[in-house]
């Protein structure tokens, strides 16, 4: 359970104590109505999404001992670690130099002393500190001897370089032995791969027949996959930074390579361009990692890393040196050679050249903090990627190499991918819902014939609440999707509101998904996270997540009705989350 999201945490930590569930919700609705308001400070779904647990709770780390820190035993000192590593790094970073939370770097908390840390850590802030003690989460010892623990030198993992890296790699199957033509009779465009987080796996279904073709073993709490240019391969990346690479030509597609290319990551694309630099379909990989703080270029065939480079340095408005820059988002560009890296703390987009490995160039573009995720626009030359903590949207232009605009939208933008679509008065529009507020942004993205709208937010929609995660449309739909799987209100995070994009006015209507799943009332969450259309753009799907011991599925909604037109149960279905139409993903059909 180490590595359940803080959201599914929540339920399954807290299942036996009623009264203290009872006053964790009183407390995130109270921080969710002092926050929601206001740009400054976190909401509570903001705060679960982001206190997840990291995986490297369980790496040995060198620690120096700092002579003026509170004395601490060696045995509180690992409780200690593992708890901050479960509980706190997702918001105050691995080496305690802050992201969403504050800095607790020795030089700062030193200052403070031990009875005031422990009153923050027992009672919270309204900023979206959570109550640890008076919602019952740590008993007052357990207090202590965090605020002990916060003091002394933050404990560092190791590096992960290439010896490491070639240790894990393993070719499954090589290239020679691989099928020369499609070995089986399915659609693979319209193969969904799904997340099966807390198994660590992924679920690859049958678009056209609802069926599971194969689970396949991959790294734990697993978090993205991404098709490669050709669509014959699927490329999954686990939270531990373990890259999966499966073929689907092969009778029962399956793992055909795979390698550890970092301690703990979320990102993974493969090289997409062709033409007059080139043909690169296929030809290279790229992953990610938030430990230690890198990207890695592999061979798209085998998973070879070939190219290692460090993310560590200066930050994008302060001009400060950073020590573990994670690396966000990443996708392949259309327009050059070129792998997009989003790099969270240094608030710095990377345009990496693939062309020459041996002469790497970066182009550097400076956006702002905290880079996470995004997508394209309709014509794949602009990437537009949510800066979450300065509730802004970075627009990438990726023909000419720069930063086209920085545009305000709401309280942590929360985009996926985001969805395109052609708006009645605005034209072609890129949109967002949020986690801290319950609006969708439109950004005009037409700089040709709408110029005036372009590259602005031009219209917010009304949602039923913050919390949400996921967006989508498609170019064959006339409606946009959007979830709200972090929302504390269980009427919310259970279902999903659609818009008719030709009457935007209307409002929006809400489509009961997890009631529609009929579930059994086993007191699981039952989020439902992230619509995703299958290939002919006439269905949606959505999963329903409970946590590891309760019952999941996925539902399939008709576009054009907007009525249940599939429940997918099956025992081996547990805890999905991201979903991805191989067709859709090839091309950024979004
Ligand atoms: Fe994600 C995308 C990071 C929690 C489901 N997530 C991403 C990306 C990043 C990221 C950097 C963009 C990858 C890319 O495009 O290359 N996610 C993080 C976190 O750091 C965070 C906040 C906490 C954590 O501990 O991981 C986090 N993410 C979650 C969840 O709790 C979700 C809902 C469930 C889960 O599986 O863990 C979740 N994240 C997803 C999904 C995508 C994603 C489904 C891909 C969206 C897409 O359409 O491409």
């Amino acid at each position: 359970d180490h590595y359940l999201g803080g959201g599914i945490q929540e339920e399954s930590h807290m299942k036996n104590h009623k009264l203290t569930r009872l006053a964790a919700l009183v407390f995130s609705t109270l921080v969710w109505n002092a926050v929601a308001q206001h740009k400054e400070g976190i909401t509570a779904p903001e705060l679960n999404y982001q206190a997840g647990s990291s995986p490297l709770a369980n790496t040995p780390m060198y620690q120096s001992m700092n002579p003026n820190a509170p004395k601490m035993t060696q045995v509180e000192f690992d409780k200690a670690r593992q708890t901050y590593f479960e509980r706190c790094a997702g918001c105050h970073g691995v080496l305690r130099k802050g992201a969403t939370g504050k800095p607790l770097t020795p030089d700062l908390t030193l200052a403070k002393g031990t009875d005031y840390l422990k009153v923050f850590i027992a009672y919270g802030s309204p900023a979206g500190m959570p109550n640890w003690q008076t919602s019952g989460e740590m008993t007052e010892a357990e207090v202590d001897m965090m605020a002990r623990y916060i003091q002394q030198d933050p404990p560092q993992p190791p590096e992960w370089g290439m010896a490491d890296m070639k240790k894990t790699w393993k070719v499954i199957v090589p290239p020679k032995d691989r099928p020369t033509r499609k070995m089986n009779n399915y659609n693979i465009a319209n193969i969904f791969s799904t997340t099966l987080r807390d198994t660590g796996e992924v679920a690859l279904i049958d678009g056209d027949t609802k069926q599971i073709i194969n689970i396949v073993k991959t790294g734990y709490a697993v978090h993205i996959s991404r098709t490669s240019a050709s669509g014959r391969y699927l490329f999954v990346i686990g939270r531990d930074g373990r890259v999966n690479m499966i073929d689907l030509w092969m009778p029962t597609p399956d793992n055909v390579a795979e390698i550890r290319m970092g301690l703990e990551a979320r990102s993974v694309d493969t090289s997409k361009y062709k033409g007059k630099e080139g043909d690169f379909t296929d030809k290279l990989a790229i992953a990610g990692a938030y430990w230690p703080p890198q990207f890695v270029i592999m061979d798209g065939n085998t998973l070879e890393p070939i190219k290692i480079v460090s993310t560590r340095g200066m930050t994008v408005d302060t001009q400060e040196y950073h020590p573990e820059p994670r690396v966000a988002s990443i996708v392949a560009s259309h327009f050059k050679p070129e792998f997009i890296v989003n790099v969270k703390e240094t608030g710095k987009t990377l345009m990496v050249d693939y062309s020459n490995l041996d002469a790497l160039k970066i182009t550097e573009l400076g956006s702002a903090r905290y880079l996470h995720d995004g997508g394209w626009d309709s014509t794949k030359r602009y990437f537009m990627v949510a800066a979450n903590n300065s509730n802004k949207i970075g627009v990438v232009d990726a023909k000419e190499g720069k930063m086209e605009a920085v545009v305000d939208v709401g309280k942590t933008p929360h985009p996926g991918r985001g969805a395109n679509f052609i708006h009645p008065q605005f034209g072609p529009v890129w949109a967002t819902g949020h986690l801290g507020d319950e609006t969708i942004s439109l950004i005009g993205t037409d700089p040709k014939k709408h110029k005036q709208y372009a590259f602005k937010e031009v219209a917010k929609l009304k949602g039923p609440g913050g919390g949400a995660l996921f967006i989508k449309s498609h170019p064959q739909s006339s409606h946009l999707y959007s979830d709200a799987p972090l929302n504390p209100d269980p009427k919310i995070s259970q279902s999903v509101v659609v818009y008719d994009i030709k009457n935007l006015d209307k409002g929006y209507t809400v489509l009961p998904i997890a009631e529609w799943a009929g579930l059994a009332d086993d007191g699981g969450a039952k989020r439902v996270v992230q619509p995703e259309f299958n290939k002919a753009g006439d269905e949606v799907w959505f999963s329903v997540w409970s946590a590891k011991d309760k019952q999941s599925a996925l539902v399939v909604v008709d576009d054009k009705t907007l009525k249940l037109k599939a429940v997918i149960k099956d025992p081996r279905i547990i805890t999905p989350t991201g979903h991805f139409n191989v067709h859709n993903t090839q091309h950024d059909v979004y």
